[in-house]
């Protein structure tokens, strides 16, 4: 081979290489023991001395420019290495943040909360009590008598082996606060309660708001006076009428459904109320009151009852109490 054929060899052979590894592979066959080059250094050996200096001249001068090139094909693979790296490992400064969404109370929380905070302002205060009771707390003392249909397999839920239950009203944490306090009681007891029954409007577990106002000379007036203010608050009202329908409790008498004014319904005289049950109420019946050591010769009380479910879905629109209890952030995260 010529020193022409092998400067054009080497440039080819450097241009195509790509990795350290082949370069140094090309550089053998070129400067290695048995590289071109060096083949041609030895072949001096042999030429007349007059050409010998003339030869090495040229040798060399091919020799530089295959180191040359050598050296520039290594700064551009590894120049290439850089880049790819760069690239692999590059951030895109511009990509806006991961956020960590916020959360938010559950609408059955913020309506517990709210009503708290209504009752707090007309000097209730809030109390609170076992879910897992016993069968005297939440029906003897109530009033509740063995053959009463709220007692049945169908309608509680009986802790087996024992006399437990789980608590069908918040009613037993009344019982509970009249035995451990004296007159004047004005207590609201929101909380879970645990009945048998399932569908659009009812949920094995749900949330009531009981409350209770024990003194001297409290009426079926004052029960009136204190839920029209409380519901007009509750749903931003200033004059929203509420009515009493006779019922029976066993634990209040008398008794008495609550309606509250929605809407109004068109009439030849112009319109009409239209009513929307939103709980029950009574006179604490004299047997529950000593039951939870008050005298009823001395005094009296009032107390009622509300969904605490039916009232957030009333407040939110929404028509499917089960909407509140299956934790689908979809729906939950529109309360934020
Ligand atoms: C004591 C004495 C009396 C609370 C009352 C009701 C009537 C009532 C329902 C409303 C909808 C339950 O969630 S609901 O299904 N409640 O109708 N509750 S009187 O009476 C009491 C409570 C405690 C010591």
């Amino acid at each position: 081979m010529t020193l022409d054929e092998i400067l054009a060899e080497a440039t080819t052979a450097m241009n195509v290489v790509t990795t350290i590894p082949d370069l140094e592979q090309a550089k053998a066959r070129f400067l290695g023991k048995t590289g071109s080059l060096t083949e041609q250094l030895k072949a001096m050996a042999k030429l007349p001395p007059e050409e010998k200096k003339a030869a090495g001249a040229a040798i060399n001068v091919v020799k530089t420019q295959v180191e040359v090139l050598i050296n520039g094909a290594k700064a551009r693979i590894l120049d290439a290495e850089l880049q790819a790296k760069l690239a692999a490992e590059s951030i895109d400064v511009t990509l806006p943040g991961r956020r960590i969404g916020s959360g938010g109370l559950h609408p059955v929380t913020r309506t517990q909360e709210r009503i708290e905070a209504l009752f707090a302002s007309m000097g209730f205060s809030v109390a609170d009590g076992p879910e897992i009771e016993d069968d005297y707390f939440n029906f003897q003392a109530l009033n509740t008598p063995e053959n009463h249909p709220a007692r049945s397999m169908q309608d509680t839920f009986y802790i087996e082996g024992s006399k437990n239950l789980l608590r069908t009203q918040t009613s037993p944490v009344q019982i509970r606060h009249m035995q451990s306090h004296k007159p004047p009681i004005r207590i609201i007891c929101p909380g879970r309660v645990y009945r048998c029954d399932h569908d659009a409007t009812h949920s094995p577990m749900f949330h009531q708001v009981e409350g209770l106002w024990v003194e001297e000379g409290i009426s079926l007036a004052d029960l009136k006076g204190t839920l029209t203010q409380f519901l007009n608050a509750f749903f931003e009202r200033d004059d929203m009428q509420i009515r009493f329908r006779p019922s029976y409790f066993p634990f209040v008498e008398p008794g008495v459904e609550v309606d509250m004014e929605w809407g109004k319904v068109k009439d030849s005289k112009g319109g009409k109320i239209k009513w929307l049950e939103i709980g029950g109420a009574g006179v604490v019946h004299p047997q529950v009151l000593r039951n939870g050591g008050i005298d009823p010769e001395k005094y009296s009380g009032f107390a009622f009852g509300m969904g605490l479910d039916r009232l957030a879905m009333l407040k939110y629109g929404v028509n499917d109490l089960r909407l509140f209890f299956e934790n689908d952030l979809k729906f939950l995260s529109q309360f934020r």
